[in-house]
């Protein structure tokens, strides 16, 4: 069986999205990052990166959460294409959404100091981010066009958690009915709850 080493976290809510889309039976074992877990020498053998999430499939422990979900969809067939469009997004996401929303979190939500300046240049680009998915989804359903795929499993996490980063989606309306559309899907919910009430997925 499948096990997935994760926690509350925006990459490992990905891979919960794609392991329960395709159905597939898993085991989730929780490393509490919050509480050091990712440190313990029993993870870091795991992970010497020593960062969530990793999949194990059976034979290898697969780490990095946009190249899990190109395996997994690959190895299941799950929405399988030779698309290098969809490649591109998945870059696009680990690349440029990832790192500048979590700027932005860490801005808002974690520094003991404040940056202004800092918090400025990574929501500006975060904004843009918003902006250029608005206005690529003004004219197709999912990001990849009418087939739901791990490019929007990989968008979403950031995007639906927006409020929390203190990042508008009022002038968004593609992108707000996508993000209600997935937010909509009985496993995105299934996968939330893996978080407990707690969580501000
Ligand atoms: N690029 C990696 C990022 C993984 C990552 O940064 N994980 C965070 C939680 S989302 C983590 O484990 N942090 C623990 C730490 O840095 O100590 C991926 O997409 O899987």
């Amino acid at each position: 069986m499948m096990k997935l080493y994760g926690f509350d976290t925006i990459n490992t809510l990905k891979i919960l999205m794609l392991l329960l889309e395709t159905d597939t039976d898993f085991e989730f074992v929780p490393i509490n990052i919050r509480a050091g877990e990712q440190h313990d020498p029993a993870f870091r053998a795991i992970n010497p990166a020593g960062k969530v999430p990793v999949l194990f499939d059976g034979q290898r422990h697969q780490v990095e959460s946009n190249s899990i979900l190109l395996n997994l969809a690959r190895t299941s067939g799950w929405g399988t294409r030779d698309d290098p469009e969809l490649t591109a997004w998945l870059f696009y996401q680990a690349s440029t959404q990832g790192p500048h929303f979590g700027q932005v979190e860490h801005w808002t939500r974690f520094a003991k100091t404040q940056n202004p300046e800092a918090l400025e240049r990574h929501r500006n680009i975060a904004n843009g981010v918003v902006e250029h998915l608005n206005t690529h989804l003004s004219d197709r359903q999912f990001i990849c066009g009418d087939a739901y795929s791990i490019a929007d499993i990989a968008l979403f996490p950031w995007l639906h958690i927006h409020d929390h980063l203190g990042l508008s989606l009022q002038k968004a309306e593609h992108l707000t009915r996508w993000l209600d559309q997935i937010r909509a899907r009985p496993v995105t919910s299934q996968a939330r709850s893996f978080f407990g009430s707690h969580s501000i997925f």
